[in-house]
């Protein structure tokens, strides 16, 4: 090719709003493939919407970054050219709103994480009371991820132009219900006839997502550029194992071939979630509380510690009697496979990482755990002392007596109904009022067992807790 062809790079099909390490060393990755397998323009726009850094580490290297397999025996890379420009939505809301409404775009894919959605975790209803949604309902350039959403649909309903297909890759059980009630919430307040329109046309796919990304330290960055011999201020690094699976319901039926490109295309993806967030995510938080707690830095650390290993064999244990697996996979196996991939040492998965966010995350990943096996008369240790872990981390001082750097949307909320209490049992009735979290009926149920763990786990720390539920 001559030094001044023009660029190679596929036209624009979709936008991708939350443009973190997850998606770069995911989504993209799937669509680069499926574009390489099949063609079509699914070139992508990301969207950063909070900060510029993503942007700014790209932008040397036009969009192009490199995507680093951390396998068992060694790491593996590849440049992924799929990106064809950054946003950073609060600086040039209006360049957001005029991609989505571009009528080439056909999708938007969202990994906005939990909190993204603005819902009431407890309900999955949008949090009207949420500041940025209040902000969304007055102005017409948004902040939130469905005031975005909302406000490039009107456009293009304006124009005459179909929706685009919303696709959320975000761990939440039935995503695509869930960011289409939450449109649909904020749609009817600002237009209902817009509701109604996105009601019968838009197409909001539910999809499975699965593929362990740790943050990138910048040891990563320094060790990758000596491995590829280049310098890339933005390299993603992730496990060898992904699985996608995406329910095929898309606006006119465009799309990649993602098909093509090892995605699993389905007509239900409830089963594959169910058991995805139940087996997987629940045992990482309940791993990165305990973890976090007795010291271990990663999940990789915890695995090498047996009684850790022990621990989330017992977790498995409780957790797949209340998972309906998809046809054809054997739980054990799923959880066997899992085990693997928590013990890869090339992943260094901080469990300070997977701690974040906590509110946003223990209803979907352990909640509906809990209930299921309390329905059943069954009694669960190990996921009690994992909820009373959450407690004792979101306290902010660790076993050591350290700070924590607490993430979570609700740290306000959590320190205010935490700092005075003087015993576990006090905690964990303060905790258990937050209907946000734990719906009243649970929290009731809960308060027994959960005062339990709580007690052992204040007296003796976490690995003496753990101990006691697996022997
Ligand atoms: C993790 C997930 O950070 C977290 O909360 O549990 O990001 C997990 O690594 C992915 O869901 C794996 O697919």
């Amino acid at each position: 090719m001559a030094a001044d062809a023009p660029d190679p790079r596929p036209a624009t099909g979709i936008v991708h709003l939350g443009l973190g390490a997850f998606f770069r060393g995911f989504g993209c990755v799937y669509v680069a493939d499926a574009m390489a397998a099949s063609g079509g323009d699914w070139g992508i726009v990301g969207v950063s919407l909070r900060k510029p850094d993503t942007r700014d580490a790209l932008r040397a290297r036009h969009w192009a970054y490199t995507s680093v397999t951390l396998g068992q025996d060694g790491e593996k890379w590849r440049d992924i050219n799929v990106l064809n420009d950054v946003l950073v939505a609060p600086e040039a809301p209006e360049d957001v709103l005029a991609a989505m409404a571009d009528p080439a775009v056909k999708i938007v894919t969202l990994t906005v994480t939990e909190k993204g959605y603005c819902h009431n975790p407890a309900t999955g209803a949008l949090n009207l009371d949420h500041p940025d949604i209040r902000h969304d309902l007055s102005h017409d350039l948004p902040i939130s991820t469905s005031g975005f959403l909302v406000r490039a649909l009107a456009r293009r309903w304006a124009a005459g132009v179909p929706p685009f297909t919303v696709l959320s890759c975000d761990n939440l059980p039935d995503n695509g219900k869930l960011v289409r009630r939450v449109v649909l919430q904020l749609a009817k307040r600002i237009d209902p006839d817009l509701a109604d329109w996105i009601t019968e046309q838009g197409r909001f796919p539910s999809t499975m997502v699965d593929r362990i990304t740790p943050a990138t330290t910048p040891e990563d960055i320094a060790r990758i550029d000596s491995l590829t011999g280049y310098h890339d201020a933005a390299p993603v690094l992730h496990e060898p194992f992904s699985q996608w699976a995406v329910e095929d319901d898309f606006v006119d039926g465009a799309r990649p071939d993602l098909a093509a490109a090892g995605v699993q295309m389905v007509v239900d993806v409830m089963p594959h979630e169910h058991m995805k967030l139940r087996m997987l995510n629940g045992t990482h938080s309940a791993l990165a509380y305990t973890g976090y707690l007795a010291g271990h830095e990663t999940i990789a650390e915890a695995m090498a510690d047996p009684v850790f290993a022990d621990y989330v064999r017992a977790l498995w244990h409780e957790i797949a009697p209340t998972v309906r697996a998809p046809d054809g996979v054997d739980l054990a196996e799923y959880a066997q496979a899992l085990f693997a991939r928590y013990a890869n040492p090339a992943i260094r998965h901080r469990t300070w990482q997977i701690a974040m966010d906590g509110s946003q995350k223990l209803p979907q990943r352990i909640l509906g755990t809990l209930r299921d096996n309390l329905d059943a008369g069954r009694v669960v240790p190990g996921l009690c002392l994992a909820v009373a872990a959450w407690m004792r981390y979101v306290c902010g001082t660790d076993e050591a007596g350290q700070p924590i750097d607490l993430r979570d949307p609700l740290a306000g909320t959590l320190r205010a109904l935490t700092e005075n209490c003087t015993t576990p049992a006090e905690v964990v009735a303060a905790l258990l009022s937050m209907d946000e979290i734990f719906p009243a009926d649970l929290a009731r149920r809960l308060r027994v067992p959960v005062t339990e763990a709580a007690t052992t786990l204040w007296a003796g720390g976490a690995r003496r807790a753990i101990k006691g539920v697996t022997t």
